[in-house]
């Protein structure tokens, strides 16, 4: 609902207030990036991927890119779950074709050093980002704002990068579980401050990344995913009660309803290995579903992915439902076959 009781014109908005399109709201994640010969052009412009980020000409401009090419619903804003980290003190680096580095967290001190820090003198430029985004979006696209979930983003600034062992994450877990809740603390107050301030300066809807959410003890996911993520959204709903939030815990697979069932969660995504009729049966009570569409159908193209997205539409008919992918894309998509995908989506 709009402030005046008037229903939104984005469609996307319309579904995260809980109403049913027959043609779903489709956009994609990642659908920004490197699959794009335009993105390729302009990164290669700014210099660094970071540079890109902090460049708000520029990230405005490839966060547009795909709504031009695609005429998605929604436009995600051009900017990285690690950006968090870094305007909390932490050294982080893109190394050209080895992702991303972190001076790893090991200790408490490391972490006393992160409370105080105020993360919008970094960050400002990203709401620069947002702020140009909105101005040149039509009132049916809706933009979505994001960021990781402290999790998933303490997952790597405790490892330096992408985490390799899952086992010893966990064995640190049981070790030393007041250092992994102080680090999320740490986290749900600068991740709500950040998309307070992504709301302030435009975006309409926060979607927040739980992608290492999965492969755990269901206690363990409940206290570091489940719980946190509850708390984050609820603080950004109590001070923005207007904005939607969506949440993606890849990996939940069973646990989904109870994400779903978080008071001020409007939607959540259903990543990729999710059995489709039991994420709908787990989320349409209480929520929005979003995604599920394997993003290697998209690599692959043609009928395969043009069931597949069939397959996707028919099982949530009824229901609040967002067309997504169940995980983001991937740098060797064709572009076409997204051209082909949305084609697909709207013909019903
Ligand atoms: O070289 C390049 O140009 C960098 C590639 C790239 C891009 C395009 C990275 C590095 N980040 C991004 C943008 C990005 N990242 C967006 C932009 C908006 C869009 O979707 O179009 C978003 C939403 C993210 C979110 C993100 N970053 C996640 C959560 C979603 C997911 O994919 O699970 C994660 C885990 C990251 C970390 C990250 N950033 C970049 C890389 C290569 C990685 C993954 C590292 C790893 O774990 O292997």
């Amino acid at each position: 609902m709009n402030a005046d009781g008037s229903k939104p014109a984005s469609k996307l908005l319309r579904v995260l207030n809980g109403e049913v399109e027959a043609i779903p709201p489709v956009w994609l994640m990642r659908q920004a990036g490197r699959y794009l010969p335009e993105y390729r052009e302009l990164r290669e412009k700014a210099g660094s991927f970071l540079d890109l980020c902090y460049n708000p000409e520029l990230a405005a401009e490839v966060t547009l890119q795909p709504i031009r090419r695609f005429d998605f619903d929604a436009a995600i804003l051009f900017a990285d779950i690690l950006l968090i980290p870094q305007a909390l003190g932490q050294n982080l680096i893109f190394a050209p074709g080895d992702g991303p580095r972190l001076s790893p967290v090991l200790e408490k001190s490391d972490i006393e050093k992160f409370r105080n820090q105020n993360i919008h003198q970094t960050l400002a430029p990203v709401y620069e980002t947002v702020r140009r985004v909105r101005a040149s979006l039509s009132p049916e696209k809706a933009l979505i704002g994001f960021a990781g979930a402290p999790w998933t983003v303490a997952t790597y600034m405790m490892a330096g990068g992408p985490n390799k062992d899952p086992a010893a994450l966990r064995r640190r877990w049981y070790d030393a579980r007041e250092f992994i809740i102080e680090l999320i603390d740490v986290l749900v107050d600068a991740t709500a401050d950040y998309l307070v301030a992504q709301i302030d300066a435009g975006a309409d809807s926060v979607q927040i990344f739980d992608s290492w959410a999965g492969g755990m003890p269901e206690d363990v996911t409940r206290a570091v995913s489940l719980e946190p993520l509850g708390r984050l959204a609820e603080r950004v709903k109590k001070l923005r009660p207007r904005t939607p939030v969506i949440l993606f815990p890849k990996g939940a697979g069973a646990l989904l309803g109870d994400y779903a069932a978080i008071k001020s969660c409007s939607a959540v995504g259903v990543d990729y290995s999710t059995p489709w009729r039991a994420a709908r049966a787990m989320i349409s009570p209480n929520a929005a579903a979003q995604g599920g569409l394997d993003p290697m159908l998209v690599v692959k193209g043609g009928p395969d992915m043009e069931m597949g997205a069939r397959g996707l539409i028919d099982t949530f008919s009824g229901v609040p439902y967002i067309f997504n992918l169940g995980h983001g894309l991937t740098p060797d998509t064709p572009p076409e076959n997204v051209a082909r995908l949305v084609g697909a989506v709207r013909a019903g």
